[in-house]
């Protein structure tokens, strides 16, 4: 069991631990910052947040711009400062930021002057908003501060620290609150048990820092293990395979799609340096997990993490991972499958995956919060088996079980199949309904370039590969499928629902 002191501030912690001289933030053009640097301008902005902005403890403070030390050392600072930071990604539009800001009481914002537009068009009723990266007087880089080290607010290990949004793939967003020491325990469980970092790791990957998995694989797994983190503002394939190569990444961290369109990609790259890869937001496919493998020789470290649990909670390491599954539950984590009343389902049936560790789901002021936590266990959404040995097996989000002509179908596992065909890219296949059958699948594809869209080689493919009643009724072919802003594919539009 993880014990923290009564007193922490989670900031401090990351911050204080490492050499000075070593360093903890790369980026493609600039310099490097050392752990002595990024302390300097925490301590800095911590200072001028408190003293001429008038933060004080538990004021939620807006933090937006694309990935970059100064978005990590904002973060950092409000943290130290015992504010709360509220992280946004960089492309919400202002309607969105405006509901945001409401429902997490924002009154101060730290902004990236390049994202400041959409912020201010929102109009938010006493928003004070920062910018930093500009040259202005009032631009908090501009701002000197005192040049003292700033003594950390001395939080409760249980203050909250963050608030994270989720908006699943639909709906009103929901906040979810972090303590100080939740921050350290995604580090001291999934960091510690599965990827096992080293001082000398340099992390880069996609996700943004206003998604949990971005910010705990690109700052806070990084920083508790003394290591440096290249921060990418623009990290799609292109970006990703050149600096893999110039600055010997060794741990990656992005999600499926991203180890696909790397694959497209690869031939002419050096990611030799790479010792470990990460990969979560959704279901990694046992075809993308072996074609990665069989081109690096890494063997991909899948994960199922949720925004109200900050990270990772089942995975796998080394020897122990299985493709095709998630893993188990990872060290200091407890999971198992059940059904709707919260009664255990025997191994090798699928139910709805229930985890409860050291962190826990808190909904600000949100009656959503009872449907996630019941009976002690934080209910994530998704359909899985539980193999006799004890892997979790993903089979489905529990709304996307597709049933059709009273056969359950598994939507990922017919896309799973479909991976393995060579000439296809992506593909989410989902029920659309049918007066006959209820529902038939439907098989939305991405082909590789200048393949023609003839859906009988992919019919004929599946029929080999899958129960015939499996097998989409229809095939639909698309230029790209589409995603959230961190990645999660939508597949309500998919299914014709419009936003919802
Ligand atoms: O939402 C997710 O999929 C996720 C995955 C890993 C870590 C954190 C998160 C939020």
């Amino acid at each position: 069991e993880l014990r923290y002191p009564d007193r922490l501030n989670c900031a401090a912690e990351l911050l204080d631990h490492a050499d000075p001289a070593r360093p903890v933030f790369h980026t493609p053009d600039g310099p490097t910052w050392t752990y002595g640097e990024l302390r300097a301008q925490v301590d800095r902005i911590a200072h001028v947040l408190t003293g001429d902005l008038g933060v004080v403890p538990g004021n939620r403070v807006l933090l937006r711009g694309p990935t970059t030390p100064w978005l990590a050392a904002c973060w950092l600072a409000v943290l130290k400062a015992g504010a709360v930071a509220v992280t946004v990604l960089a492309q919400q539009r202002p309607h969105e930021l405006a509901t945001l800001c409401e429902i997490a009481l924002v009154r101060h914002a730290l902004c990236d002057i390049r994202a400041v537009d959409d912020l201010a068009k929102a109009d938010i009723p006493g928003l004070r908003i920062t910018t930093y990266g500009g040259d202005g007087p009032d631009d908090l880089l501009g701002r000197p501060g005192p040049g003292t080290p700033y003594p950390a607010v001395d939080t409760a290990a249980d203050d909250v620290a963050l608030i994270a949004f989720t908006s699943g793939t639909t709906g009103r967003p929901k906040g979810c609150m972090h303590f100080h020491r939740d921050v350290l325990a995604i580090a001291d469980t999934f960091s510690r048990h599965v990827l096992r970092p080293r001082a000398d790791d340099v992390f880069a990957g996609s996700p943004p820092l206003g998604f949990t998995f971005g910010l705990g694989g690109l700052v806070i797994f990084p920083m508790r293990a003394g290591a440096s983190s290249l921060l990418l503002e623009q990290a799609g394939a292109r970006q990703l395979l050149p600096a893999i190569a110039e600055h010997r990444v060794s741990v990656l961290f992005t999600a499926p799609t991203a180890y696909r369109a790397m694959l497209e990609e690869l031939d002419g790259h050096d990611v030799s340096s790479l010792r470990r890869c990460v990969s979560a937001g959704e279901n990694l496919p046992a075809a993308t997990w072996r074609a990665w493998h069989e081109r690096t020789g890494v063997r991909v470290i899948n994960g199922i993490g949720a925004t109200e649990l900050l990270h990772i909670f089942v995975s796998a390491a080394d020897d122990a991972i299985r493709p095709g599954t998630t893993g188990v539950a990872v060290p200091g984590w407890q999971a198992r499958v059940q059904d709707a009343h919260g009664a255990p389902v025997p191994d090798g049936e699928p139910g709805l995956l229930a985890v409860r560790g050291p962190v826990g789901c808190r909904y600000l002021a949100d009656p959503r919060q009872r449907a996630y936590v019941r009976g002690g266990w934080n209910i994530t959404g998704d359909t899985y088996v539980r193999e006799p040995d004890g892997y979790f097996r993903y089979v489905a989000r529990a709304d996307d079980m597709i049933i059709s002509a009273g056969y359950n179908i598994a939507g990922p596992e017919v896309e799973d199949a479909l991976l393995r065909h060579p000439d296809v890219v992506e593909a989410a296949v989902v029920g659309r309904p049918d007066e006959a059958r209820g529902q038939v699948a439907v098989a939305y594809t991405v082909l590789r370039e200048g393949v023609p869209r003839d859906p009988e080689p992919l019919r004929a493919f599946l029929k080999a590969e899958l129960a015939p009643y499996k097998c989409p009724r229809e095939f639909v072919f698309l230029d790209a499928l589409p995603r959230t802003a961190t990645g999660k594919l939508q597949r309500f539009r998919l299914r014709g629902e419009g936003d919802r």
